[in-house]
């Protein structure tokens, strides 16, 4: 029997969820709202009771023509002629199942490790549920959080063996996370099948218009959907052709910038967003970030000064800028440096979709998951890594997280997944100034949100504005740090207004731009 696997419901009778209302109509409205499977899973029910309310929820799911799956119990599944069974990794053996359920039964299987999943399939599951995603009030005993890359090793590992299995997601599955988690955990050729979900629709108080939005949501792509583009020939005199363009659209457009920054560099970052044209907002208060999220333009989350308020302000900020489709860059500002921004960087990953992470050696290092993260301070500290290493670090980090990763440094390394390149510009006082790095962070967001297609080529061109612009204030004569900060912004101001004056492209930044391709 082939199975919708789409939207997963699974029941709970416990007060803590479902309150003091009947199990039965709390299901049958979710199914009128468009569940496809309901799985009934009660680990407190003498099976007496197990098999009448499984009796009961038969029905419902008979007149829906959906099926009607039994956590756990094989004896139960049999006496109300369920359509299937799920068992988790303490549960009855598969293939025993199989053998006492009638031909065509559907058996799932909780996976939580790659291994896990080639033992359920070779047993002849029919479907996993993948999970846990997230920590969940729900299941307080699960294995182990695996987020969405452990999901993604998990698809790639059934792709590798079968193309039959079907497979969901299960844990901490909101309405506000259900299209991030389906995108994110893709591996190259296998995608969820669908989510499974406790509370968030369990729990609601409308279950049939939180069960149709769950449906909406999951059979699209999220606005914020970032697709690499294959390398072309000439990449890149493509890509370096149509910098101009940007600049010129970002002077035009002048973009609302929308900046969480550290307090060192705010004042800082809003001069350079003004000389290169976009409209700067320094707001770090998440009740704004619902208005600000509106206006077509771009967040830039900076964990600088991080403080006791700064995380509820960036998910509130993350998560209006993800629902109206705007991009968000996440700065991880010493993201390695102490257990509370270790913990703080996890959770906004966790909770929101960043279009570009941005960030040093150590930063994205961490994100990635190498090494424990041996910050000290916000800076990046001694180089452990080659070019190439570089490189395939911010590769495979843009891969897992389908997203556009920036590592800064005197070369800067920046990859969609599919393209990653070297850049070699800039100068070495820009290392003398605080917030350099910061405002690549605002730039970017500039960028960003006037080219929503191509976000490698939105990021390039406003890394290349700004380190040309350095090499150019320096060419022209600074003392130092101090001269050299205000001839930056001056020559920031005079690339975008030769590039809004001029009737064809500017070479400058052609002629100036040196980078090159890195194939891995
Ligand atoms: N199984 P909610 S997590 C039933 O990881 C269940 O195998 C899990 O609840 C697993 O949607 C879970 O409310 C509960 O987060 C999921």
């Amino acid at each position: 029997m082939t199975v919708n696997l789409s939207l997963y419901l699974v029941t709970d009778s416990t007060p803590e969820i479902l309150g003091g209302r009947d199990l039965c109509s709390v299901v049958e409205q979710a199914v009128k709202g468009g569940v496809t499977v309901v799985q009934y899973r009660d680990k407190h029910s003498d099976t007496k009771a197990l098999i009448e309310t499984a009796a009961k929820l038969h029905e419902i799911t008979l007149a829906h023509r959906i099926p009607l799956i039994i956590n756990d119990r094989v004896d139960v599944a049999l006496a109300v002629g369920a359509e299937g069974v799920h068992l988790g990794q303490d549960d009855m053996d598969i293939a025993l199942a199989k053998t006492m359920m009638p031909e065509g039964t559907i058996v799932g299987a909780t996976v939580s490790s790659v291994e896990e999943a080639r033992a359920a399939m070779e047993s002849g599951a029919d479907y996993l549920g993948i999970g846990t995603v997230y920590a969940t009030p729900t299941k307080t005993n699960t294995k182990s959080i695996i987020g969405t890359a452990g999901v993604k090793r998990i698809l790639k590992c059934v792709s590798s063996i079968s193309s039959k299995v079907g497979t969901v997601a299960i844990g901490g599955i909101t309405l506000s996370n259900a299209q991030r988690v389906i995108y994110q955990s893709q591996a190259t050729t296998k995608a969820l099948e669908g989510i499974a979900v406790v509370s968030a629709i369990m729990a609601a108080d409308n279950p049939e218009a939180v069960a149709a939005s769950f449906i909406r949501a999951v059979s699209r792509n999220p606005p914020f959907a970032t697709f690499p583009i294959t390398p072309r020939e000439n990449e890149e005199s493509l890509l370096l052709n149509s910098v101009d363009a940007l600049f010129k659209k970002v002077a035009t457009v002048h973009p609302l910038c929308h900046n969480m920054i550290n307090y060192v560099v705010a004042n800082f970052a809003a001069n350079i967003a003004l000389a290169i044209g976009a409209s700067p907002i320094m707001s770090g208060y998440g009740l704004e970030a619902s208005d600000l999220a509106k206006n077509n333009g771009a967040l830039l989350i900076n964990m600088g000064t991080l403080n006791g308020e700064s995380m509820d302000n960036y998910l509130q900020g993350v998560r209006a800028y993800n629902e109206a489709g705007n991009p968000v860059v996440l700065d991880p500002v010493g993201a390695a440096a102490t257990q509370l921004r270790r913990q703080s960087v996890k959770k906004l990953m966790q909770e929101g979709y960043f279009d570009l992470i941005k960030g040093n050696e150590s930063e994205i290092n961490y994100i990635y998951g190498r090494g424990q993260g041996h910050q000290v301070g916000v800076d990046s500290g001694p180089s452990t890594l080659d070019p190439k290493e570089k490189a395939t670090l911010v590769r495979n980090l843009a891969i897992r997280e389908r997203c556009i990763v920036l590592l800064t440094g005197s070369t800067d390394y920046l990859s969609d997944g599919a393209r990653t390149v070297a850049v070699h510009n800039g100068h070495q006082l820009l290392g003398q100034v605080t917030g350099t790095g910061c405002v690549i962070g605002t730039i970017s967001a500039a960028f960003l949100a006037v080219e929503r297609k191509d976000k490698l080529l939105a990021v390039l061109s406003g890394l290349l504005m700004f380190e040309v612009a350095a090499e150019r204030a320096v060419s022209k004569g600074v003392n130092g740090p101090g001269s050299f900060v205000p001839a930056l912004l001056d020559e920031l101001y005079s690339l975008r207004t030769q590039a809004t004056q001029s009737e064809t492209p500017l070479d400058i930044i052609k002629n100036a731009a040196q980078l090159n391709f890195i194939h891995l």
